[in-house]
C-alpha cells in the first residue's frame, strides 16, 4: 500500500491547560484507566494517573508530528543505540509540554504532593553512562529542533544494576524498573519481526536470482516486538518516537513436549528468547565479548532495519531510494552489524547487485565513535560470528575484498608507501593476528559515509590512532561533532532556582536559545547578583545534604566547598588521583592545624563494571579513607569524604546543581568527550580538569581564567610513555605523594586487612599507565589554588557566573543541528 495520497486526518484541537482541567483529567484517568477512586488511590496510582494525563496530551502532538513527517516526505533520522539512559520522564514531559506548574497546582488541589509522586517514578536506566545518556539528550534535542527521528534500542527488563555498598564493597542487585508497569509505553504487536540466528546459507533459487543472491535458512528464530515511547521536544513542538524491542519466542510453549511430561523443555525456547532482552550488559568502555551480547546487537539491529525498510517501501515504493529518505546513525559499534544486515536485505531479499547495494548502504549509514580505549573496540571471533550469522560472515568477507581492493589499487596508483602491507592489515575487517576476529569498528567505518568523534581532541586523535589507515584511505570521512547536553533537563528541570534567577536577570530568551545565556556575562561583576547566585547554590547544597542525611544518614555541611566526582569508576577517569590527593590533604591539615584550611566535602559516586577488580577496589578505598577522615576530630569541619551509593540520573539531577567544584581529571587523551563536565559548568560549578575531551573546548568557551586546568596534555602523556616514563622516580621526588601512597599501602586506612591496597599502589610504582604520579603535584597545586579562590566568594561567584553564561554552545541542540546539517543533510 502506498500511503502517499492518503486524505488528511483531522488534527485534534489543542487542549486547554489549567489546573482545574488537569485535575479533572487526572481523576478521570485514575477512575477509568486504573480503576480506583481518590480515596483508595495509593501514591503509585496517582503517579500513573498523572503520567497518563500527560501522555494523552503528548499523543495529540505525536499524531500531528507523525502526519507532518509523512506529508513533508523528507529524510528521517534513525538513531540506533544499544543504550538510552533516560532516567525519569514525568517532569521532563510535563515541563516540555509546558504544564509542569499547572500540574503541580492540579495535584495540590487534589491533596497530592507532586514531589512525592515524582520520586516514585523509576529511573529508566537502559544505559551505562555517558554514551547512553547522550542518546537520551539527543532524542530530546532532535524533537526540540524539529528533526523527524526514531530512536531504536532494546527494552531491557533489567537495566543498569542497583549498586549497594556493603562493608564498603560494591554489591550489584537487579534493577526492576518495570515492576509497577510502564505507563509511558505502547506495545505494537502489529509491527513485530522475525529475527534469525545460525543455520545455513543456500544459493537463491529462481531464474532471475543474481550471482550474489543467497538464501539464509536460520536454525533459530525469535520475534522482536516494539514498544513505543513518545519523546516530547521543548514546548511540545515535535514528538518523536523511541522504539525499544523486546524478544519473544515464536511458540510460547511447546505443547508436545509439555504433554510428554518435559515441562522444562517445553519452556526452553521461550526462556532462550526472553533472555535476549533480559539484561543490559553493565560494561562501560570495555567489551563484554560474550555470545549473548552479539545476539543482542544483531537482534535489535535486524529488527530496526526491517522496520526502517518496511516503512520506506510502504511510503516510497522502492528500496533503491532508501538513502534519500533515511539517515541511520550508529551509536558506537554496538549496532555495526546493521551494515551487513542492510547488505543482506538488499542483496538477498531485493536482488540488488552488490555494487549498488554497497553504495546504498554507505549513503545510508553514519557512525559515531565514542572511545579510543583499545579494550573497548569491539571484535568478534570469526567462528562465533560465522556460527551465529553465517550469511553476514559471507557479506563481511565480500565487503572486505572490496575494501582491500581499493587500498591495494591506491597503493599501486600513487605508488606510495602509505599502504604498506601493515596498513592493509589494519584496514582489514578481519584481524588476522592471533585468533581471527571481525573488527566492528572497521565494518562501521567502511559502511558509513561519515565517521565522527565526540570532541575536537578525540576526533584529532582518531585520525592518528585507531583509524589512522582507514583515514588515509578515506581522508574526508572523519569529522567532529562535539557532544552537548539538553538544557531542559540539565538546567531548567534540575535547577529551578538558578533558572528562575537567570530569567529574572536576562529574560526568557535562553529557554529557547541556550546561547542567549551570554547575556548573563553582564551580571558577573554585579555584587547583588553574585549574592543571589550564591544563595541559590547554597539552597541546592542544602537540598543535597538533606537527601544524603535521609537516605544514607550522612552529614555534610552545606557551608563547605562541595567537591564532586560522579561518573563510572574507571582507572582512566582517575578517581584514585582524587582519593590520593585527599589523603595528602588530610595529612597536611593534621600537620598544620594552624593554617587557614578551606572546609571541603568530597563526594564520589559511580558504578564499577562487575568484573573490574581495580575499579571495585577504588570504591572500597574511597570508603576506607572516608571512615578514617570522617572520624578524626583533628580534621572535623575541615575535610569530609562520602561515597554516594547507586549514582544514577536522578541522583545526578540533585548533585550537579549542588556542586561548587567539578572533578574532570582523566588522563589526557583518554576521555573521548565527557558530558558531566558540561552539566556541572552550566549549573555554576567551577571545573578542575585536565586538557582532555571536551574540557579543552570548555576552556576555550568559558575562558582560561574561569576553569582550573592542570596536568599533562595528551601530547605530553604520549611523549612520556614513549620515552620510558618511570613513575618510581616521580614518586621519589614528591614527598607528599610518597607519604600518601605509603599510608595507603601500609594499611593505615585498612587496619582490618593491611595488605588490601598493596597491589594497587604497587601498580602506581611499577607502570602507572594512567599517569597518576605524573600529574599528582600539578593536581595538588591546582587544588590549593581552588582553596585560595574559595576564600574570595565574590571572585568565585564571578567565575561561576561566567561559566553559566558561556556554556550555551554545549547544548545538545547545537550538536544535533550540526549532525542534521553536515551528516544527515536535513534542514529542520
Ligand atoms: C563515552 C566516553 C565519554 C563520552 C561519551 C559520549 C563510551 C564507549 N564512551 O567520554 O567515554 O562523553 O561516550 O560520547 O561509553
Amino acid at each position: 500500500m502506498n500511503l502517499k495520497g492518503q486524505t488528511k486526518l483531522p488534527i485534534p484541537a489543542p487542549r486547554q491547560v489549567d489546573p482545574e482541567v488537569l485535575a479533572h483529567e487526572i481523576v478521570e484517568r485514575l477512575t477509568y484507566r486504573i480503576g480506583k477512586n481518590a480515596a483508595a488511590a495509593k501514591p503509585h496510582d496517582w503517579l500513573h494517573a498523572v503520567i497518563l494525563a500527560i501522555r494523552d496530551r503528548v499523543i495529540d502532538a505525536w499524531i500531528t508530528s507523525t502526519q507532518k513527517t509523512y506529508e513533508e516526505e523528507g529524510r528521517r533520522v534513525y538513531y540506533l543505540s544499544l543504550e538510552f539512559l533516560i532516567g525519569r520522564l514525568m517532569r521532563d514531559a510535563a515541563s516540555n509540554m509546558e504544564m509542569l506548574d499547572d500540574m503541580q497546582a492540579a495535584l495540590a488541589s487534589l491533596g497530592v504532593d507532586i514531589d512525592i509522586i515524582a520520586a516514585l517514578e523509576p529511573d529508566a536506566a537502559l544505559g551505562n553512562g555517558g554514551l547512553g545518556r547522550l542518546a537520551a539528550c539527543f532524542m530530546e534535542s532532535m524533537a526540540t529542533v524539529d528533526v523527524p527521528a526514531y530512536g531504536y534500542g532494546i527494552r531491557y527488563v533489567n537495566g543498569m544494576f542497583r549498586q549497594e555498598i556493603s562493608d564498603g564493597w560494591q554489591v550489584e542487585l537487579p534493577e526492576n524498573w518495570l515492576a509497577h508497569g510502564n505507563p509511558w509505553e505502547f506495545e505494537r504487536r502489529e509491527a513485530s519481526y522475525e529475527i534469525g540466528f545460525g543455520g545455513r546459507v543456500d544459493p537463491a533459487e529462481g531464474e532471475d536470482a543474481g550471482p550474489h543472491q543467497m538464501r539464509w535458512r536460520p536454525a533459530e528464530r525469535v520475534i522482536a516486538t516494539p514498544y513505543d515511547t513518545p519523546i516530547a521536544g521543548w514546548r511540545g513542538k515535535r514528538i518523536n518516537t523511541l522504539r525499544l524491542w523486546e524478544a519473544q519466542p515464536i511458540d510460547p510453549i511447546l505443547l508436545d513436549k509439555f504433554n510428554a511430561g518435559d515441562h522444562m523443555g517445553a519452556l526452553a525456547e521461550s526462556n532462550r528468547a526472553e533472555s535476549l532482552t533480559r539484561v543490559l550488559y553493565p560494561a562501560d568502555s570495555s567489551t563484554a565479548g560474550q555470545e549473548l551480547r552479539l545476539r543482542q546487537e544483531y537482534f535489535f539491529s535486524s529488527a530496526s532495519l526491517q522496520d526502517i525498510v518496511r516503512r520506506h517501501i510502504q511510503y516510497f515504493g522502492s528500496i533503491l531510494t532508501l538513502p534519500d529518505k533515511a539517515a541511520i546513525q550508529l551509536n558506537d559499534t554496538h549496532p555495526a552489524v546493521a551494515v551487513a544486515e542492510l547488505m543482506r536485505i538488499l542483496l538477498d531479499d531485493h536482488g540488488v547487485d552488490f555494487g549498488e547495494a554497497w553504495d546504498i548502504t554507505r549513503l545510508t549509514f553514519s557512525y559515531t565513535n565514542h572511545t579510543l580505549l583499545p579494550e573497548a573496540l569491539e571484535s568478534w571471533p570469526v567462528p562465533l560470528f560465522e556460527r551465529l550469522l553465517p550469511r553476514h560472515m559471507q557479506i563481511v568477507y565480500a565487503i572486505n575484498s572490496k575494501l582491500l581492493g581499493e587500498a591495494r589499487r591506491l597503493k599501486a596508483e600513487d605508488g606510495s608507501a602509505q599502504f604498506t602491507d601493515d596498513a592493509i592489515g589494519t584496514i582489514s575487517l578481519i584481524d588476522e593476528g592471533g585468533d581471527r576476529r571481525v573488527r566492528m569498528g572497521n565494518l562501521a567505518f567502511a559502511g558509513s559515509h561519515s565517521v565522527n568523534g565526540v570532541s575536537a581532541l578525540h576526533t584529532d586523535l582518531m585520525k592518528v590512532t585507531v583509524f589512522a589507515d582507514l583515514h588515509k584511505l578515506y581522508p574526508t570521512r572523519i569529522n567532529n561533532k562535539t557532544n552537548g547536553v539538553t538544557f531542559r533537563r540539565w538546567l531548567m528541570q534540575c535547577n529551578p532556582g538558578l533558572t528562575g534567577l537567570i530569567r529574572e536577570a536576562i529574560g526568557d530568551r535562553f529557554l529557547d536559545d541556550p546561547e542567549a545565556l551570554r547575556d548573563l556575562d553582564g551580571f558577573a561583576d554585579d555584587s547583588g547578583f553574585q549574592e543571589k547566585f550564591l544563595a541559590v547554590k547554597r539552597a541546592n547544597k542544602g537540598a543535597l545534604s538533606d537527601l544524603l542525611r535521609k537516605r544514607f544518614n550522612a552529614r555534610i555541611d552545606p557551608a563547605a566547598l562541595f567537591d564532586i566526582q560522579i561518573k563510572r569508576i574507571h582507572e582512566y577517569k582517575r578517581q584514585l588521583l582524587n582519593i590520593v590527593e585527599a589523603v595528602s590533604l588530610y595529612d597536611q591539615i593534621r600537620s598544620h592545624p594552624e593554617k587557614d584550611w578551606v572546609p571541603r566535602v568530597k563526594l564520589f559516586g559511580g558504578k564499577a563494571a562487575s568484573s573490574y577488580h581495580n575499579a571495585k577496589l577504588i570504591i572500597k578505598l574511597a570508603g576506607d579513607v572516608a571512615r578514617a577522615v570522617n572520624h578524626d576530630p583533628a580534621v572535623q569541619g575541615l575535610l569530609k569524604l562520602q561515597f554516594v551509593p547507586n549514582y544514577n540520573v536522578s541522583m545526578a539531577e540533585v548533585m550537579i546543581p549542588a556542586a561548587d567544584l567539578s572533578e574532570q581529571i582523566s588522563t589526557a587523551g583518554m576521555e573521548a568527550s565527557g558530558t558531566g563536565n558540561m552539566k556541572f559548568a552550566v549549573n555554576g560549578a567551577l571545573t578542575i580538569g585536565t586538557l582532555d575531551g571536551a574540557n579543552v573546548e570548555m576552556r576555550d568557551h568559558v575562558g582560561e581564567d574561569n576553569i582550573i586546568i592542570f596536568g599533562l596534555t595528551a601530547q605530553e602523556v604520549n611523549d612520556q610513555r614513549a620515552s620510558g616514563y618511570v613513575p618510581r622516580d616521580v614518586i621519589g621526588q614528591s614527598r607528599e605523594l610518597g607519604q600518601a601512597l605509603d599510608a595507603i599501602a601500609s594499611g593505615v586506612f585498612s587496619p582490618d586487612d593491611p595488605d588490601r591496597y598493596k597491589g594497587l599502589v604497587q601498580g602506581l610504582y611499577d607502570h602507572d599507565w594512567f599517569m597518576v604520579a605524573a600529574d599528582f603535584d600539578s593536581y595538588s597545586a591546582a587544588q590549593r589554588q581552588v582553596d585560595a579562590l574559595w576564600m574570595d566568594q565574590s571572585l568565585w561567584a564571578k567565575k561561576a557566573i561566567h561559566n553559566v553564561a558561556r556554556m550555551g554552545w554545549f547544548s545538545s541542540d547545537r550538536t544535533i543541528r550540526e549532525y542534521a546539517a553536515e551528516i544527515w543533510k536535513i534542514t529542520p
